[in-house]
């Protein structure tokens, strides 16, 4: 069974100014969904066609960079939405005083694991045991792999941003905390 490019949770265009249409159209438009062409070639005809997106990267091996940077993307989707960003609430918000011991805190954190993965990766809000932590991972790696609960994602690929913001990752990063953060979907898993 062919792993499936999921739909955009918005609109192409709804995350304006702060990532543009045509960030858009070429991340999930071209990245995205050459992620999920190159796997369903991969895998066709072999043991892992039968096997869930997250089970083949939990296999590892050659199959592994695309089927990580699918889920990888889809969880970035979801972690971002219009009118997102600033403070928390809910149960996520107290997890965050809890383990960073303020909002303030955690934002310098993440910034700074985002701000300094070197080259390609990924920066994460995680759950591991009643405590949150930050992770960054490298090309295409994945909390999944592990027994961290993944929350929240950031892209650092410069295909992430560098249409709107050029070589400043910073800024990207400061965007995405104060204006596309999706707080909903992070208490969602942190529930889940
Ligand atoms: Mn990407």
């Amino acid at each position: 069974m062919a792993i499936e490019l999921p739909a955009l949770p918005w609109a192409q265009d709804a995350l304006a100014p702060h990532i543009s249409a045509e960030t858009i159209e070429y991340h999930y438009g071209k990245h995205h969904a050459g992620y999920v062409k190159k796997l369903n070639a991969a895998i066709e005809g072999t043991d892992l066609a039968s096997k869930s997106l997250v089970d083949i990267i939990r296999a590892g091996g050659a199959t592994f960079n695309n089927a990580a940077q699918v889920w990888n993307h889809t969880f970035y989707w979801n972690s971002i939405k219009p009118g997102g960003g600033g403070q928390p609430s809910g149960a996520i918000a107290d997890a965050i005083d809890g383990s960073f011991g303020s909002y303030d805190k955690f934002r310098e954190e993440f910034a700074n694991a985002a701000a300094t993965q070197f080259g390609s990766g990924w920066a994460w809000l995680v759950a591991e045991g009643d405590n949150l932590a930050i992770q960054k991972t490298k090309d295409a790696e994945t909390p999944i792999t592990t027994s961290a609960k993944p929350l929240l994602t950031i892209d650092v690929w410069e295909h992430a941003y560098y249409i709107d913001y050029r070589n400043a990752r910073p800024d990207y990063i400061k965007t995405f905390l104060d204006s596309l953060v999706n707080w909903d979907f992070a208490n969602q898993n942190l529930n889940g």
